[in-house]
């Protein structure tokens, strides 16, 4: 047999994070790192002999390398073919579509999303099971403890490699390699979904938009999708090409990172529409002339208007929303009698939702928003959703989220991140508020009263499965919310994640500045955490 058995060492690396394993370019470089990981996911996935693996990343530097290395450990291990994107390129929603489609044992994604890309940057890189979602915590556990004892990989003693830049099939010692568009079963799936013809009348009848590809992921989709498809001027589509190191950017797509699209839309050059995308192509980012729609009320929104999408219509079952996720797809729900779930942040919790049919879209504040036709957030979609309902409502994005305040009230909402916090500190300031919020509830701080105070903690409805310590919950009586957890994605010390929400229904005071509305639960949060004391911060590193 062509395959070697290497000898390794365990890597005592902490625990993969909300989306697979994320880590620094060079630390993946070191020797038997990456084949460490991609061992541990192949011992951990179950009898995969025989079947199909999906392959594919968001293009940053190391992702080519990364699937040479991948291929011939899957032919090693027994995988009977992979199917990888051209040039190595699926962003995340594709590979769901494709992992969906060709009913495939399961994927491997290769992405650090919105974190920097390039040789001194972020890779990452996870599992996903047949229904084409993020392998669930009793897969990702299982994984992690083999990283500990590992010994040994499989590979091939061959080192050639697969090309990647054309569409054919190849024999990789007895495994067959099939290298495929990366773009049109993703494509073909909007096309279905949605009322493109409708969207192509709004657009040839003059309505003007502008999607922010970052450089990343999304250039190919949304050069296809938008201009060629649905009939967008060449050039709506900006920073489309897409490159190792996102043009040195952080494709994160939020006010701060994707200001000169920000810039634009609240100009008098803007188009009527405005989207961006982040590095994999699961985020997204909407903005109207004038106003910024936060994912919190995008998904909303989609919600209150989903019956205006035919293939929507009637099939919604439920809604689902991240715990930090404002609340205002519970009001939609509530008003249209659906189902409403709350759950901790990542989207593999969702997964299970879908599967059992329970909730049809769901959506975090952290720009994601999906639904049930794939296992991901998914970035193009969203944008496709709101073309949707603009060219059959045929109103401007203002006037479509200001109808939804009014009828619904209006979810302040805004997120504060303090970045690169050392460990130990960012450890405190969650312990000691965890020992707080056990006797806060019925408390008074400032003008509010707090109703309920917790550590969330997550059962799952369909297979009961409990994840706890998903983030300080402090709910007050009036609505507001106040959420502190530390990130999961970062690859530098703690980031600390602070989410603020107060609910307004009272007309008058509906276009209020954002930050200016959160103030008091703001002060609140600082002097409760001691944040200042335990990290020496006095301002959030990034605010959206
Ligand atoms: C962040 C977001 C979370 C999201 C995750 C993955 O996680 O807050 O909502 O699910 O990124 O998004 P954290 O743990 O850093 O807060 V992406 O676009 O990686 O796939
Ligand atoms: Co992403």
């Amino acid at each position: 047999m062509p395959i070697s058995t290497i000898t390794s060492s365990p890597f005592n690396d902490q625990k993969p994070g909300t989306s697979g394993l994320r880590k620094k370019v060079k630390h993946f470089q070191q020797a038997h790192y990456l084949e460490n990981f991609v061992q541990s996911i192949f011992s951990s996935i179950g009898d995969f002999k025989g079947k199909t693996l999906i392959l594919g990343g968001d293009g940053r530097f190391y992702n080519q390398d990364a699937i040479q290395v991948i291929l011939r450990m899957a032919s090693a291990n027994g995988f009977a073919k992979v199917i990888v994107g051209q040039h190595g390129i699926f962003s995340t929603p594709a590979a769901s579509v494709v992992i969906r489609k060709k009913k495939a044992f399961g994927g491997i994604i290769l992405s650090a999303s919105h974190n920097p890309g390039g040789a001194d940057e972020d890779f990452g890189i996870k599992y996903n099971t047949g229904n084409g979602g993020p392998a669930p915590e009793k897969i990702t556990d299982a994984i992690y403890e083999k990283t500990l004892e590992i010994t040994e990989y499989d590979t091939l003693d061959s080192q050639t490699d697969i090309d990647l830049s054309q569409l054919a099939s190849h024999d990789l010692e007895g495994m067959t390699v099939q290298v495929i568009d990366s773009v049109t079963d993703y494509a073909q799936l909007m096309n279905e979904l949605f009322d493109f013809e409708a969207i192509k009348t709004m657009i040839s009848e003059g309505f003007t938009l502008c999607f922010d590809a970052m450089h990343a992921v999304t250039g190919p989709y949304a050069v296809e999708i938008l201009e060629k498809q649905l009939g967008a001027i060449p050039g709506s589509v900006i920073n489309g090409i897409s490159k190792e190191d996102f043009g040195g950017g952080h494709p994160d797509p939020n006010l701060v990172h994707a200001k000169h699209l920000a810039n634009l839309m609240f100009s008098d050059e803007s188009p009527d529409f405005g989207a961006a995308s982040d590095g994999d192509g699961d985020r997204n980012m909407i903005v109207g002339n004038n106003i910024f729609v936060t994912p919190s009320d995008s998904l909303a929104i989609l919600t209150a208007n989903a019956h205006l999408v035919a293939s929507y219509k009637g099939n919604i079952t439920g809604v689902a929303r991240s715990m930090p996720t404002s609340q205002a797809a519970d009001q939609v729900a509530r008003k249209m009698g659906l189902d409403s779930y709350e759950t901790p942040t990542g989207w593999k919790f969702f997964g299970n939702l879908m599967d059992a049919d329970k909730v049809t879209l769901c959506g975090e504040e952290s720009f994601g928003t999906g639904s049930n036709h794939i296992r991901e957030k998914d970035g193009l979609w969203a944008v496709l959703f709101w073309l949707n309902i603009l060219a059959v409502r045929n109103e401007s994005v203002n006037d479509i989220v200001q109808k939804h305040w009014l009828e619904f009230g209006r979810n302040y909402y805004s997120r504060h991140d303090y970045e690169g916090i050392e460990t130990e500190s960012a450890n405190a300031v969650i312990t000691g508020l965890r020992e707080k919020v056990k006797s806060l509830t019925g408390t008074q701080l400032s003008s509010l009263t707090v109703s309920y105070s917790d550590d969330f903690s997550y059962t799952d409805p369909v297979d009961n499965s409990v994840s706890d310590h998903q983030g300080i919950r402090i709910g007050f009586s009036n609505g507001s919310r106040i959420i502190f957890r530390l990130s999961g994605t970062g690859t530098s010390g703690a980031t600390l994640r602070i989410y603020y929400e107060s609910y307004e229904t009272e007309t008058e005071n509906m276009n209020e500045d954002t930050q200016d509305a959160l103030k008091e639960l703001i002060i609140i949060s600082l002097q409760l955490s001691k944040l200042e004391a335990l990290t020496g911060r006095t301002e959030a590193t990034v605010i959206t």
